[in-house]
């Protein structure tokens, strides 16, 4: 990820030095006592940087780093709480918006048409909407057996406020053929093995999902740039769905006249067996076995307090958090602190918009002193609830939507 600015002797080069006067603004007092392979912190670009603490990094080649639960408390997520899981590496060649560009192309549009960033700041209304990204793979560490995949507990996902123009439109301006069924995307991060022929991943959504009004290209989240391990500068966001169909980097769209056919959309990968099969069980891995992930299943999550909370018996507990449920509203939210023989209604509040979670709140008072587990249920309004136990099990490890629980301690 870092530039190399040391020559071979293990200086810094010229070319770093003078990097390094532009960077700091001022002389670098003592350049020449610079030891031999050292990097000054100026240089300390990692784009990971200050998002690490108090995140859970389950692994750096490719990054993956999960939000534990209470850091999610916010409505709108910070960037610096957003999960990150990328397929192959951070692009690290340095990026310029002013010459970035995104092709519209494949066998579904009438002619290939390509726009710079600025083009589409210029041409399209923007929009804004909070919108849900969830891995598919979020809450897989709660499968048995592990399947591969990232063990991510359930901290994969986030509520951010995403700005840019609506897919819709751009596919309006290029010009569609009758034909089309699927959208694709391509990013330009790097296959693990650096390989340019390689792609590490390109998936999407049917053609009717990808001119819902909230499907956005998008250059700024929470009212900024897109960070880099995020997509900068321009992504695609869809919510609601595997947040694997929102593409990072991205440079191209295909729209094809056929389910897109790019890496990461075939096998098992974000699919789901069409029959339930056994914990472990392996099934031939062939498109009549399997559909493709579409909507995301119901799920909430408390987000206060952290787990393993004391507080005071007299004083009722304040409890809050979010619920979401991919396509669907939420329509109800209720906690248990008896292991689900008795439910309480939570306060719900209605989304920001369409595909945004929603809050909860609720108090509870506790009977005696002693220790408890709270859950939290959330009920979309097609009337489908979470499981209290872990949800069937699946070849992918995706879509555990088991209730959210937390530890608490009530003390006289
Ligand atoms: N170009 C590109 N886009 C990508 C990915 C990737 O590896 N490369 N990962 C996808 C997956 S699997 C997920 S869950 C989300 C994660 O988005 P985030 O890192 O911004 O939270 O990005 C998706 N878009
Ligand atoms: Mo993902």
């Amino acid at each position: 990820m870092k530039k190399q600015i040391h020559d071979r002797r293990g200086f810094l080069q010229k070319s770093a030095l003078a990097t390094l006067t532009a960077l700091v603004g001022t002389d670098v007092v003592f350049a020449d006592q610079i030891p031999q392979y050292h990097t000054p912190l100026a240089f300390d670009n990692d784009p990971l940087k200050g998002k690490i603490p108090d995140m859970k990094v389950l692994g750096d080649k490719p990054w993956n780093v999960e939000a534990p639960i209470h850091q999610l408390d916010d409505a709108v997520t910070p960037v610096e709480k957003m999960f990150v899981r990328n397929n192959g590496l951070i692009p690290s060649e340095p990026i310029n918006p002013d010459t970035w560009t995104l092709t519209i192309k494949g066998e579904s549009v009438k002619a290939t048409k390509t726009y710079t960033l600025n083009d589409l700041k210029k041409r399209f209304q923007p929009h804004t909407y909070q919108l849900v990204l969830e891995c598919g793979g979020n809450g897989r560490s709660g499968f048995e057996p592990q399947t591969t995949g990232n063990p991510w507990d359930q901290g994969a996902v986030s509520c951010a406020e995403w700005t840019g123009v609506r897919l819709k439109d751009i596919l309006a301006d290029v010009g569609l053929k009758e034909d089309a069924v699927y959208i694709g995307y391509y990013g330009k991060d790097p296959h693990l093995s650096q390989d340019p022929t390689k792609v590490s991943i390109s998936r999407g959504v049917p053609i009717k999902k990808a001119l819902e009004a909230e499907t956005l290209i998008a250059w700024a989240v929470n009212g900024k740039d897109i960070p880099l391990v995020h997509g900068y500068p321009l992504r695609l966001v869809i919510g609601g769905w595997p947040a694997s169909v929102s593409g990072k980097w991205l440079h191209t769209i295909a729209v094809r006249n056929k389910v897109h056919d790019g890496a990461k959309m075939e096998g098992h990968s974000y699919r789901m067996p069409i029959r339930p099969v056994q914990p472990g069980e392996k099934i031939a891995e062939t498109p009549e076995n399997f559909r493709i992930i579409e909507s995301m299943p119901v799920k909430s999550l408390i987000t206060y307090p952290k787990t393993g909370a004391m507080f005071e018996l007299k004083k009722p507990l304040a409890l809050r958090g979010h619920a979401w449920a991919g396509d669907r509203m939420v329509a109800d939210v209720h906690t248990s602190i008896d292991y689900g023989a008795t439910w309480q209604k939570a306060k719900l509040q209605p989304p920001k918009n369409r595909l945004a979670w929603q809050q909860w709140s609720t108090e509870i008072t506790f009977p005696q002193a002693g220790y408890y587990e709270v859950w939290v249920r959330a009920t979309d309004s097609s009337g489908a609830t979470q499981p209290m136990v872990i949800p069937q099990w699946n070849p992918g490890g995706y879509l555990n939507n088991a209730c959210h629980r937390i530890a608490v301690k009530a003390l006289v």
